[in-house]
């Protein structure tokens, strides 16, 4: 075996290449911009070429635009369309096109008992919503496609009052109808929607047919290929929403970036003053209009003039209790327009960086996190409710956490909001996971479009102290432009929180695959002793994406994946090892190995763990053991003390979740089981292991000090 051939071990590159799928050529980003624009277009378009007589696709287009989100909607007075819906499976994608369902399922046609119409509602198929249709019925446990959903209901549209049909999120494709007509569509797996329906409703009986397609498609924000269960159906809350004829839509009330205050401004901590920033957006007013601001508890009252388009920005110094996880202090506040009134609950707190550190009103925090899933910990399935919200937020206190990574979406406002009372605070992402179509301008525009989505939804939610642009990207030109419009994108909406996203790193790889084969090389050689002192590799994070983000997510999985693959690689180089042996070696050798990063930022390892079946023990080296698992985190937190730029974990997972990568039919069955909590939610021996490290943590000596 040739020991210096080790040096070149691609790792990791080897696998990333097998799953990279072709990309054209980086173009620039004005054209990125511009092109961008016209992808409403390609959603509407159908398939002329189908030549098929019996399907004939009607002219789908909305009748309207989708209407800006409405804000913190649960403050309002709402009709729930929660409960049983009917539901018809299309997996032929039918349901629009075939003449014998007359205009198509969603214009919801009545028939009488002879008359021939080849679909109806009234079978004894139903749906609950919010949730997901896999975890409902044994026989859609893996359906992926179209299923349409039909509710009906009683209302009285109130006098002088507008209504909108609001969605929490619906995976992945949506077109909306109301008695009939087709009013919205949406594409995006997890954020909200809302379209009026004021001159679409009846009084009496109404009608809304919604036709979800679960599949997103390769150009899509994610695409099909995810390391997690496409969960397919209405996922979240349901509900028309009744306002005023002219209301307060959305409103952003922050406080102001503390690297924005002029030398002037009397807004220091120490005066425990603060300046609150921000803007309110009024719908349906007629030229200017006033909206008064009232912040009781803190005296404040103000009153503001909009523009003609409805808007009025301010800033103003107020003096405030900041929110932090040790007092997770909430302010309600209340909007107050013409007949509108509006009320929230809100917390103000500094999140901001400052060289390798992270400050949570002005002090350096350490985030104490775990990664999750939007997995209920009640049941199995799509978390959706505020008592799945609660049960999640309990285990984060257990484990002493005052962090979560909400992967790999958008989780539900249920959760961002229960995480606000609680002072656990939240990194956000988006579902730019692994390799999407990044030089596709139309998957430009989606993203972006879900993180406006995202960002109306939460922008007043103090938990919430970072926006991840994605996940484990591999690098390229065309992917660096991306991430550079999305950032400018972010922040160009909210300049209040820093941006993450999760990094891979292949640097320092080829040293590990170097040392680890010289330790082994060197135990079989005659020359003993002469070989065997290598220096412990220091892993260098420099992906360019460090440069356009204000905080380094990286994933990494050493005590995992690593020894696998580098098994392989050192018996392609002649060297015979077994995968036990590298193991070992690995796990003990860990805690010598340094993470660095090129950019003077802070560090966070938003990724690392090890699979373990709940109840399966066996010895510290026997990989799918509760033992093995938790040794991989002994190891990890003590190799993570090395690394000086580190300010955060959030080691992956809170809990088992459902994965159809997962083939191991013995261990995993369709399980992702790297989970600190079993699929029904029983602890692993990990999960102590990591609480008492989190409890250590706490300790105020340590609390700002690395682990
Ligand atoms: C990762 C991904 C995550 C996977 C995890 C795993 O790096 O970010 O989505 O589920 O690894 O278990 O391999």
């Amino acid at each position: 075996m040739s020991i210096s051939r080790l040096l070149l071990l691609p790792l990791f590159a080897l696998l990333l290449s097998a799953c990279s799928q072709e990309v054209p050529p980086p173009q620039s980003l004005a054209g990125v911009a511009a092109a961008s624009d016209l992808c409403v277009i390609p959603e509407l378009a159908l398939d002329e070429h189908n030549d098929n007589p019996l399907f004939q696709p009607q002219t789908q287009t909305p009748l309207k635009a989708l209407d800006p989100l409405l804000a913190n909607v649960r403050a309002r007075q709402t009709l729930s369309l929660n409960g049983d819906w009917n539901s018809i499976v299309d997996q032929l994608g039918v349901g629009d096109a075939s003449p014998l369902l007359r205009g198509g399922i969603g214009e919801n046609e009545s028939y009488g008992p002879h008359e021939l119409l080849e679909y109806s509602f009234k079978g004894q198929h139903t749906l609950q919503v919010p949730g997901d249709w896999n975890s409902q019925q044994e026989s859609l446990f893996w359906y992926r496609g179209i299923v349409w959903y039909q509710k009906e209901f009683n209302y009285q549209p109130p006098a002088g009052k507008r209504v909108f049909l609001y969605f929490g999120g619906a995976n992945f494709a949506k077109d909306v109808y109301v008695n009939g007509q087709l009013l919205a569509r949406h594409k995006g797996g997890f954020t909200p929607f809302n379209t009026e329906v004021t001159d679409y409703l009846k009084a009496g009986k109404n009608a809304v047919v919604v036709k979800v397609d679960s599949m997103s498609g390769a150009d899509e924000v994610p695409t099909e290929y995810n390391d997690w269960m496409n969960y397919g159906g209405i996922t979240r809350d349901v509900m028309l929403v009744e306002t005023p004829a002219a209301f307060v839509r959305n409103y952003k009330l922050q406080l102001a970036a503390r690297n924005e205050l002029t030398p002037n401004s009397s807004s220091q901590s120490s005066k425990g003053e603060q300046r609150i920033k921000g803007w309110v957006q009024l719908d349906g007013h007629k030229g200017e209009q006033s909206v008064t601001l009232n912040i009781a508890e803190a005296g404040i009252r103000k009153t503001f003039t909009t523009d003609a388009s409805g808007r009025a920005e301010f800033e103003f110094d107020a003096k405030l209790g900041l929110w932090s996880p040790d007092d997770p202090k909430l302010y309600r506040v209340d909007w107050l327009s013409g007949d509108d009134q509006l009320s929230d609950d809100i917390g103000f707190r500094h999140i901001e960086t400052q060289g390798e550190d992270i400050l949570l009103n002005g002090e350096k925090i350490f985030l104490r996190g775990v990664a999750m899933h939007e997995e209920s910990l009640l049941r199995h399935g799509r978390a959706a409710t505020a008592a799945d919200a609660d049960a999640a937020i309990k285990k984060l206190k257990d484990l002493n956490a005052n962090f979560v990574r909400l992967a790999h979406y958008p989780h539900n406002e249920h959760m961002v909001r229960a995480a606000d009372r609680a002072g656990i605070m939240v990194w956000a992402e988006m579902p730019v996971y692994h390799n999407i179509q990044f030089s596709n301008p139309c998957t430009l525009a989606s993203a972006k479009r879900q993180y406006s989505e995202l960002i109306a939804r939460d922008q007043n939610r103090a938990a919430v102290i970072l926006w991840s642009l994605g996940n484990e990207t591999p690098e390229s030109e065309a992917r660096n432009r991306f991430f550079i419009a999305m950032a400018e994108h972010v922040r160009t909406l909210d300049d209040t929180r820093p941006l993450t996203a999760a990094l891979l790193g292949f640097g320092g790889m080829e040293d590990i695959g170097r040392y680890i084969g010289l330790l082994l090389a060197g135990e079989e050689s005659a020359l003993v002793g002469m070989l065997t002192s290598p220096e412990a590799p220091t892993i260098t994070i420099n992906d360019p994406l460090g440069d356009v983000v204000d905080v380094l997510g990286y994933n990494e999985y050493f005590g995992w994946y690593l020894s696998g693959i580098l098994t392989q690689e050192m018996r392609k180089q002649g060297l015979d090892v077994s995968e036990d042996q590298v193991r070992e070696l690995m796990l003990q050798e860990m805690e010598k190995f340094t993470i660095v990063t090129a950019f003077n930022k802070p560090l966070v390892i938003s990724e690392f763990g090890a699979g373990a079946k709940q109840g399966k023990h066996g010895g510290p080296l026997e990989i799918w053991s509760e033992e093995y698992q938790a040794r991989v985190y002994q190891q990890q937190l003590k190799m993570l003390r090395n690394s000086p730029a580190l300010r955060g974990l959030s080691p992956w997972v809170l809990k088992d979740f459902r994965a159809p990568y997962r083939l191991n039919t013995d261990t995993q069955d369709y399980w992702n089981r790297k989970g600190l909590l079993s699929e029904t939610g029983e602890e692993k021996m990990v999960f102590k292991e990591l609480s008492d490290y989190y409890k250590a943590l706490q300790q105020p000596r340590l609390e700002v000090a690395q682990p």
